[in-house]
């Protein structure tokens, strides 16, 4: 069988995020394939009622590579990377990223928001502020997220109280079969 275009970007992101410093490059790696026109994630895109959904694509010790499902209103938590870099490239519709400074001892503040189209690549750190992801315009959207290293918690912000939770990390999916009695 040929390798798809996926298989060629999980061999570019082997050999990119095995060495230091290379941000710049795995942006260029993601948004060119977001752009390419290449349709091989769909058979991870798996969209659940109720929540956005997290479908693994791969999950190695240096990263994992996630197709993320947004139905109309599925938006996510505010929330931290866990120390990790992120990525997120648009595959499909249009998404609002809306930064937040969260602390312990004040109120959240909103800082700027961006939205990207299919083919646009965002990143962030946690030094860069907390973040909320939500789809925008009439569609769903499809996002490709690349965390390195891979994250098993991150922490949201529980609107309602203030509170600040630790949240664990689950899938919808793993390589391209839905999981059952996970959630
Ligand atoms: N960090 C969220 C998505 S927005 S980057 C998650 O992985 O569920
Ligand atoms: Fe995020």
């Amino acid at each position: 069988m040929n390798p798809d275009p996926l298989d060629f970007l999980l061999a570019d992101l082997d050999r990119a995020l095995a060495e230091e410093g290379r941000n710049a490059k795995v942006t260029r790696l993601l948004a060119e394939y977001a752009q390419s026109g290449a349709v091989d994630w769909k058979r991870f895109a798996f969209f659940e009622a109720n929540y956005y959904s997290r479908n693994l694509v791969r999950r190695s010790e240096l990263y994992e590579l996630i197709v993320l499902c947004w139905g109309q209103g599925q938006r996510s938590p505010i929330h931290d990377h866990a120390a990790q870099r992120c990525w997120m490239g648009v595959l499909e519709g249009r998404v609002r990223e809306t930064i937040y400074r969260v602390g312990e001892s004040a109120p959240p503040t909103a800082g700027p928001a961006r939205e990207f189209a299919a083919g646009g690549v965002a990143f962030i750190v946690d030094d860069m502020g907390w973040h909320r992801i939500e789809p925008v315009g009439d569609g769903p959207a499809v996002t490709l997220h690349l965390y390195s290293r891979p994250i098993r918690e991150c922490r949201v912000l529980d609107e309602a109280s203030g509170a600040i939770l630790n949240k664990r990390m689950s899938y919808h999916s793993v390589g391209g079969k839905v999981l059952t009695g996970t959630r």
